[in-house]
């Protein structure tokens, strides 16, 4: 898998033991972030993307809906919220605008709506029931992958409920699964700086392993790149993979680069896209028992997208359509995120990987090894 002839014995150790399908420490972990060259991890995450899933890179085709910006919290990196007192370039969106939202997809071949954003005083559990029963009424087949564990943690104070039974609750609305985000970074040392006022890392993680635990499948994210250490991100990562152990209800993780565009951590530089890909890289051999491994291309732009599929990336999420704000507003270079199916199956076909259209939960719906290469000069 790797020649290790000029390595020092600690690097040799961590190749054996990932070679051997074993699961590597905390201690390895970062010794692969302080001294482990880009080659050494890109080589170890891609054996193992391939070992999990050969060739393939998955995309779906999704758009997303975000109900309001105005936000009752306050986390520094964010570019997106605007304060309930100060809203005048919020949005708030009513139920009937968002069944528009969704009817403009009528006969078009989208399998997931992705709903996420600010926590607004006024949108409650029974606004967002009532939400998804309109999405389901309308479109049973679309898969509804709703809400962070933050908003989720809001609602549910709110209502007075606990996390099973408002969950419950929301399932018997249409909720089909849950997305990754308000993860950010667990350790207090770090939330404390960057969103104390928000769920913590407890609340984050009871919610997700409620949602396991009544059969519903999420996402967790990382936001990476400010002001945490190494140490910081494994201790993260290693509260996801220890949940992971008892529910198997992860998907996907998705590491987020910080982006620090127009927020209160403008002064915090971003990382390069070597630390980057070494990012993607560590977190596929850290996280032996996750699935899979997504870059999400509105974030880091399409092509180190692309780059990372060459470090233990097997998924680079979905056509998107220009319905999501959060990077844009947060300096990505795509200030219009939208990519047709050709471009994405032309993105995975550059770099000689066959991509497949999945559903939310990973069904193959189509394999694209055998089509023919369409012209694409967004990447040329
Ligand atoms: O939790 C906000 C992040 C997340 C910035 O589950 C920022 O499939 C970088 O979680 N720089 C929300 N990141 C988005 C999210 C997500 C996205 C795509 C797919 C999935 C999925 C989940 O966005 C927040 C926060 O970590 N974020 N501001 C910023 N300036
Ligand atoms: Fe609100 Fe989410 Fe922005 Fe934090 S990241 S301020 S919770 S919209």
């Amino acid at each position: 898998m790797i020649t290790t002839t000029d390595i020092s014995p600690e690097l040799k150790a961590i190749a054996d033991k990932v070679s051997a399908g074993h699961r590597i420490s905390d201690e390895d972990c970062l010794y692969l972030f302080e001294h482990a060259s880009l080659g050494f991890v890109g080589s170890l995450a891609n054996a193992i993307k391939e070992r999990l899933h050969g060739d393939k890179v998955f995309f779906n085709r999704n758009f997303h809906i975000e109900p309001t910006n105005v936000c009752v919290f306050s986390c520094n990196f964010c570019s997106y919220s605007r304060l309930y007192a100060k809203r005048e370039d919020g949005w708030e969106l009513s139920i009937d605008q968002m069944l528009h939202m969704v009817k403009q997809y009528d006969g078009k071949p989208i399998t997931e709506v992705h709903i996420v954003g600010g926590v607004h005083p006024k949108m409650d559990l029974q606004f967002f029931a009532d939400l998804l029963k309109a999405i389901k009424a309308h479109r049973p087949d679309l898969h509804i992958k709703a809400f962070t564990a933050v908003e989720y943690d809001y609602m549910f104070r709110k209502a007075k409920v606990s996390v099973e039974e408002g969950l419950k609750f929301l399932i018997e609305a249409g909720l089909d699964s849950i997305p990754g985000g308000g993860a950010e970074i667990f350790h207090p040392e770090i939330r404390e700086k960057i969103c104390a006022d928000k769920v913590d890392a407890d609340g984050w993680l009871l919610i997700h392993e409620t949602a396991h635990k009544l059969g519903l499948p999420s996402n967790a994210t990382m936001l990476y790149g400010h002001i945490e250490k190494f140490e910081h991100r494994i201790d993260h990562m290693r509260w996801l993979r220890e949940l992971q152990d008892r529910t198997k209800g992860f998907n996907t993780f998705i590491p987020l680069k910080f982006r620090n565009k127009d927020n209160d951590m403008s002064n915090v530089p971003e990382t390069s896209v070597v630390e980057d890909m070494k990012m993607y890289a560590i977190a596929r051999i850290y996280l032996d028992n996750f699935p899979h491994l997504k870059a999400y291309w509105p974030m880091l732009g399409r092509q180190n997208a692309q780059l990372t599929l060459s470090f233990g990336v097997d998924d680079i999420d979905g056509t998107i359509d220009d319905t999501t704000k959060i990077y844009s507003m947060a300096g990505s270079e795509e200030q219009n995120p939208a990519m047709s199916t050709t471009e994405l199956v032309n993105l995975i076909k550059q770099v000689k990987r066959v991509p497949v259209e999945r559903d939310t939960v990973y069904n193959e719906i189509k394999n694209y090894s055998g089509t023919v290469n369409e012209p694409n000069p967004a990447l040329n």
